[in-house]
């Protein structure tokens, strides 16, 4: 068979087997590699580890296995181009899009196995290896070779239809396939998504410093979330979808089927009280097969704390007093700061009352911080 009519062929199987956009990616050496390399050695990388390991096969994707000489790309979209309706509450609509329903990595990588299934039944002697999100891969760069869409100023990949909507994964394959042409720059001269991010984490265009991004500390940072940060969290509790939203190019015509993403009934009916004082069994139940557990159970109820902190909402303390006696010092030390925040003669009472008898250093300096902070602005 041509290069050409396989490629055809492989991109319709994608569509077929769930995916809404698919191209094909011949492998090559990454051509923003300066770029790559400034932005691990600024550190733009904050905690993520991960990012800094495996950088030459980052870099060229040749690597993957030794046979690899192209990759189907693939693209899945999501609210609101699923006719998902509006989030409502205070919690769900500060929830990534993304991350409302079904663990996007779980549903692409079943699609692709599938994928990989068919292809290597009509060429048989084709090796795959399937990636979604999770391996040393410079996706988005790798979709934009594939055609699946142009790089948005807030790197994100952005499709002329879907917006930057969609969820990116590929398959590797040995078969050597026609490319598809990438697509030339849809930005111009705007510059909403700069303007829209409320902490400064797009420092300049294509460029993301991840230790500013609300995206990065309520999903990937494990422990304490520094004091400066809390306050530009809003009341985001997982992920941060506002560079996004400000794009016009992301529309909500719906255009694609995917109900395993929208929220499931009994995950909305969670609010930010419920998910503050959360317990074990609750959350196992709540959150099975969603991509909020990567936040894990104490992440969860610590971004819910600093919400409530940002709302400055006194229906909130007496769940934030509760929550200062809970089992987890890393929960009560942002539930001693959000009674900070949100003051009040209740609140303060609470944190010298518990002042007494808080065994963990770290929330004890915290509760000493909230008094401080309420009896400087008492006087
Ligand atoms: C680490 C990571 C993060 C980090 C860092 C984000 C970042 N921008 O790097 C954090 C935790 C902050 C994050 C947040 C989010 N993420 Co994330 N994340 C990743 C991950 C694992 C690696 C990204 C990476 O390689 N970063 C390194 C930097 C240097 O790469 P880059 O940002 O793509 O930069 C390139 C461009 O800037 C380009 N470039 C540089 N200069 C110039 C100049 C010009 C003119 C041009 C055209 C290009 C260009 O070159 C760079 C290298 O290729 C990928 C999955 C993967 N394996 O690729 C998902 C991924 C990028 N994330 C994804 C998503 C959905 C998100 C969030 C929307 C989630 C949310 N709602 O909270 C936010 C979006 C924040 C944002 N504006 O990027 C999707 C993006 C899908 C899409 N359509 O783009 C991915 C691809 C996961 C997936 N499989 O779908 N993420
Ligand atoms: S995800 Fe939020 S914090 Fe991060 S760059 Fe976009 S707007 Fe800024
Ligand atoms: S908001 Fe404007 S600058 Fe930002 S990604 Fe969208 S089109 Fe590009």
């Amino acid at each position: 068979m041509r290069p050409g009519n396989a490629a055809d062929l492989l991109r319709n199987w994608a569509l077929e087997v769930g995916f809404d956009r698919a191209g094909i990616a011949k492998l090559a050496a990454s051509s923003r590699r300066p770029e790559f390399l400034r932005w691990l050695e600024e550190g733009d990388h904050a905690g993520m580890a991960y990012m800094s390991r495996r950088t030459e096969l980052r870099l060229d994707p040749r690597g993957i296995f030794p046979s690899a000489r192209s990759a189907v790309c693939v693209g899945l979209q999501y609210s609101p181009l699923t006719g998902e309706p509006p989030a409502e509450g205070v919690l769900w609509p500060r929830v990534a899009r993304y991350a409302r329903g079904v663990d996007y990595h779980d549903l692409m990588k079943g699609r692709l196995e599938k994928l990989a299934e068919r292809i290597r039944a009509a060429f048989p002697d084709c090796t795959t290896r399937a990636y979604v999100d999770t391996g040393p891969i410079l996706e988005r760069e790798l979709a934009s070779r594939a055609g699946l869409g142009a790089f948005g100023k807030n790197t994100m990949l952005l499709n002329e239809q879907c917006g930057s909507w969609l969820l990116l994964g590929e398959l590797f394959l040995s078969l050597e396939l026609d490319a598809d042409v990438s697509i030339a720059d849809l930005c111009g001269s705007c510059t909403q998504c700069l303007e829209a991010c409320p902490t400064g984490a797009l420092r300049e265009p294509y460029r993301l410093d991840a230790s500013r991004c609300i995206s990065y500390w309520t999903i990937e940072h494990r422990g304490v979330i520094p004091q400066n940060v809390r306050r530009e969290m809003g009341g985001w509790v997982f992920g941060c979808d506002l560079c996004q939203e400000a794009c016009p190019w992301n529309g909500d015509a719906i255009t694609a089927q995917h109900p395993e993403m929208h929220l499931p009934a009994p995950r909305a009916a969670l609010d930010l009280t419920d998910l503050v004082r959360i317990d074990r069994e609750r959350y196992v139940e709540c959150f099975r097969g969603s991509p909020m557990k990567r936040a894990k159970q104490q992440g969860l109820q610590r971004n819910a704390a600093v919400a409530m902190g940002n709302s400055g909402n006194p229906r909130y303390v007496g769940v934030l007093l509760e929550a200062l006696q809970g089992e987890h010092p890393l929960v009560r030390l942002h539930v001693a700061w959000a009674l900070g925040e949100i003051g009040g003669g209740e609140a303060r009472a609470g944190l010298a009352a518990r002042r007494g008898i808080e065994s963990d250093s770290g929330v004890k300096e915290e509760i000493e911080a909230a008094l401080s902070r309420l009896e400087s602005r008492a006087s």
